[in-house]
């Protein structure tokens, strides 16, 4: 811990610049919700909400009390904002639109309320994670193409390198949050008597290899050859690389990426054999990690591409996932192009 604590706030009005008043209302807003979902979290077995509500989400997954529940508490904290334009949320089919009076044109956030909720009905660490984007299309130069083939801007799916700010918050042992408004990554643990979010990770930097890798192996026989090469390789015993690898995996996409971006190491959600799909979503999954592993020194990639740069088609897009070290993930994807073997 520092010696003189910065609060979130304080840490988000320093960062200066055009956009800080307004992102701190946006960040701090949904440190609001991460409060508000932390302490029904605590208390969620003595008050029914455990298990699942018998419906299932636009995904078809089986939906938990809980994520309803979240989802309610972020789509309120981000309307109290005023400067929302487009929301889109894993909980929602269709992305919610929001009117705002924001002079600088508003903001669109993506956001998976309850991230990892596999884990929620055995008390296992569970995530919200968020994207905030600009709700206009930024200028270009040389402008957008104006032929009748082009695209025209939809805020409600946009690459992530049009990300200004994403992180997520994580409801462990302490309740941390770690953002990046694109000039580095920082940690804020809530106070448990003060209420607030308060800096305790300054700068954080991932190493530039790890000694752990992280995936569901049940999926093995689905996966294409170089990614079932790649993880027997870590599997391999040679102490000159390190190997083998240790394996972690939580199940739950915040509590392994952070594990990685503290300790290093790779991170795999490949996609089966055959498919470009993947199971994680691209806008509120991938691409906020993305942001976030690249700030603190790392990589994040679709196998064959960079994360970032993936133009979505649709809001609730999938992708294949390699997040992690730098040299962790640049050698997974020399497996997979079958540059190594
Ligand atoms: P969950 O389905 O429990 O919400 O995309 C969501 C996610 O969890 C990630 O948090 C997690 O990394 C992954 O899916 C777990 O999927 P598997 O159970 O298929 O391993």
């Amino acid at each position: 811990m520092e010696q003189e604590p910065i609060s979130l706030e304080e840490h988000l009005r320093s960062a200066g610049g055009a956009d800080a008043a307004e992102l701190t209302v946006l960040v701090t807003q949904l440190a609001v919700a991460g409060r508000i979902i932390a302490r029904e979290l605590a208390r969620a077995a003595l008050v029914g909400q455990l298990g699942t509500t018998g419906g299932t989400n636009v995904q078809g997954e089986r939906v938990k009390k809980l994520d309803v529940w979240a989802n309610d508490v972020v789509v309120r904290a981000m309307e109290d904002t005023g400067l929302v334009t487009t929301l889109v949320s894993e909980e929602m089919a269709e992305p919610l639109r929001l009117t705002t009076a924001s002079p600088r044109g508003g903001w669109v956030v993506c956001v998976d309320p309850i991230d990892g909720s596999s884990n929620l009905d055995v008390n296992g660490v569970v995530g919200t994670i968020f994207s905030i984007r600009r709700g206009q299309e930024a200028p270009r130069v040389p402008p957008r193409s104006t032929s009748p083939e082009a695209q025209p801007f939809d805020p409600a799916v946009q690459p992530g390198t049009a990300q200004v700010a994403a992180g997520y918050i994580m409801y462990g042992p302490s309740t941390l949050m770690v953002l990046t408004t694109g000039d580095g990554v920082d940690g804020f643990t809530l106070g448990p008597t003060i209420g607030e979010f308060v800096r305790s990770h300054r700068r954080m930097r991932i190493p530039a290899r790890g000694r752990t890798y992280s995936v569901n192996e049940g999926n093995s026989s689905k996966w294409e050859p170089g990614v079932r090469r790649y993880v027997e390789y870590l599997r391999g015993v040679d102490v000159a690389t390190g190997r083998p690898y240790s394996a972690r995996y939580v199940g739950s996409l915040v509590a392994d990426v952070h594990r990685t971006l503290l300790e290093g190491g790779i991170y795999l959600y490949p996609a089966d054999a055959g498919t470009s799909g993947g199971k994680l979503r691209l806008q509120y999954e991938a691409a906020p990690m993305g942001m976030l592993a690249e700030q603190a020194g790392g990589r994040a990639s679709a196998g064959r591409e960079r994360i970032m740069t993936l133009q979505p088609a649709t809001p609730h897009q999938r992708v294949p996932l390699l997040i992690g070290s730098p040299e962790d993930v640049a050698l997974a994807e020399d497996f997979i192009a079958g540059r190594h073997r």
